[in-house]
């Protein structure tokens, strides 16, 4: 999955998107390196990032998700507003990943109308707040209930087992410690008969442990994603498509013989 953030404001390529086309160029670019769906976000969610009213986050999404789609590139919805769920499926999206699990009110049923599939993230807090004392008895354990319990709620409101991805959501209210717990429990995710998709692309957590500046996070981020894959992760979300496609081809090719 590759990360077209269409904000001014997001943490690695705020800004860098804002003009049409050349969100466009970069998702055509993403997909002929190999992504396999685009994920569209139209409001930062880092931690102190100035919410955005509907209208423009539509603004920004709706046009994209339609010439996207009118090419055939299956396109991921990044937000929690039930109004952008809606036009985005009616634009052609194929999936709607929320960091909120579509807690938001009418947010099932935007996400359960028609057949899209549904990304339910856990977040602990609200991302204003979420890394100030983030607190968890047992993280993994925590965690995984939390998105058993959506996913048992889509399932309740019609939305069909096999339209649901879950994602322990690294960074959104975790320790490095929390984080790393989470990524080496991975199996216990999918486990819970999920496939489960993984968002560690530069985050700050990778900076820390290598030294980087967001920038700079590429080769931090393919190991990330590596390892994501090899505990049994089914997508990792990322921006750098062509150094992790390349990387997950030569880790097959060894691993299938
Ligand atoms: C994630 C996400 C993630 C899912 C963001 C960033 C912050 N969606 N949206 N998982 N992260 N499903 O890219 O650092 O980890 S926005």
């Amino acid at each position: 999955m590759g990360i077209l953030n269409v904000t001014p404001d997001s943490f690695s390529d705020g800004g860098m998107f804002v003009d049409r086309e050349r969100a466009l160029a970069h998702a055509r670019r993403m997909v002929a390196d190999g992504a396999d769906i685009i994920d569209i976000g139209g409001e930062s969610t880092r931690p102190g990032a100035t919410p955005v009213p509907a209208d423009v986050e539509l603004d920004r999404v709706v046009p994209l998700v339609e010439a996207l789609a009118r090419e055939g590139i299956r396109v991921s919805v990044d937000t929690h507003k039930p109004v952008v769920m809606r036009a985005a499926l009616a634009a052609g999206a194929g999936m709607i990943n929320d960091v909120r699990a579509l807690r938001e009110p009418g947010a099932m049923e935007a996400a359960a109308a028609g057949h899209a599939t549904v990304c339910l993230m856990h977040m602990q807090g609200y991302p204003g707040t979420m890394q100030a004392e983030p607190h968890y008895d047992d993280v993994v354990l925590e965690v995984r209930d939390f998105l058993v319990e959506r996913a048992a709620c889509c399932e309740a409101a019609g939305i069909a087992r096999d339209r649901i991805v879950i994602d322990p959501g690294f960074g959104f209210g975790k320790t490095l410690a929390h984080n790393l717990a989470l990524m080496r429990s991975l199996g216990v995710f999918k486990a819970a008969g999920y496939p489960v998709l993984v968002g560690l692309s530069r985050k700050s957590m990778l900076g820390g442990i290598a030294g980087r500046d967001v920038n700079e996070r590429a080769a931090a981020s393919v190991a990330a994603a590596l390892a994501a894959i090899a505990r049994g992760a089914a997508i990792v979300r990322v921006h750098d498509v062509r150094e992790t496609v390349d990387a997950l081809n030569v880790w097959q090719a060894i691993e299938t013989g």
